[in-house]
């Protein structure tokens, strides 16, 4: 008898994605207030965050999904402590924007940990189970314990969506790709304030025979769920 696992084909870019959920966790970047909402740390940027916002049902709907065939989800936050120590000041200072991390905004002071504006958004909360990751960087690897906790639950696959496409999405896949997880990018689970960079992230990734991962609709992945496991 066969002991590969079980795997559904997710049709996929640039070719099937065979996913396995018992091996498999739903990884959610950076739903936060401060990049979605208007007053946030996006918006101090002069960013447009009706992009962001356009891709929630999209997200919620998958999420729910996963949820509902009994997967693992896990959830990242950007952020610093309060004093600041986990922001180098080379973050702090780039730019010109009308805030800077750790001043007062609408939302508290930005991208700090425990003031709203940091938070997730409530379509997307996290619920009991489930892992919430705070990091300092772009990359959900860096400096935080998710390489620990995926090694210890034997997850092998990551099906990813969040914001923003080219900065911690992107940082994150990469991340992964080095440390051996095959990961699918939800197409329309992500976001970025330059719908350009989307597009040109989705074929980077999709490029040179998925020299990073793959990309597929959330409809193919909502449909995978429910499909019967072939080997
Ligand atoms: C940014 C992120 N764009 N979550 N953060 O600064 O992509």
């Amino acid at each position: 008898m066969s002991t590969d696992p079980a795997f559904v084909a997710v049709p996929a870019q640039p070719n099937d994605f065979k996913f396995d959920l018992a091996h498999g966790a739903l990884l959610i970047i950076d739903m936060q207030r401060d990049f979605i909402e208007p007053g946030g740390f996006g918006a101090s940027l002069g960013n447009d965050v009706s992009q962001l916002q356009a891709i929630v049902p999209t997200c919620a709907a998958l999420l729910a999904a996963w949820r509902a065939a009994g997967g693992w989800a896990v959830h990242t936050r950007e952020g610093h402590a309060p004093d600041l120590h986990d922001c180098p000041p080379s973050k702090r200072n780039r730019g010109s924007p009308s805030l800077r991390i750790g001043d007062v905004g609408a939302m508290g002071r930005v991208l700090v940990i425990g003031q709203p504006g940091h938070a997730i958004i409530p379509a997307l909360a996290p619920v009991a189970g489930e892992l919430l990751i705070d990091k300092p960087g772009k990359g959900a690897f860096y400096a935080t314990p998710l390489g620990a906790e995926l090694a210890q639950r034997g997850i092998t696959q990551l099906v990813v969506m969040g914001v923003t496409t080219e900065v911690c999405v992107q940082t994150t896949l990469r991340e992964a790709n080095d440390r051996g997880y095959d990961c699918l990018l939800v197409e329309d689970g992500t976001a970025s304030y330059f719908p350009d960079f989307k597009a040109a992230t989705l074929a980077m990734i999709t490029a040179q025979g998925g020299i990073i991962g793959w990309v597929a609709p959330a409809a193919a992945v909502i449909a995978a769920l429910s499909a019967k496991p072939c080997r």
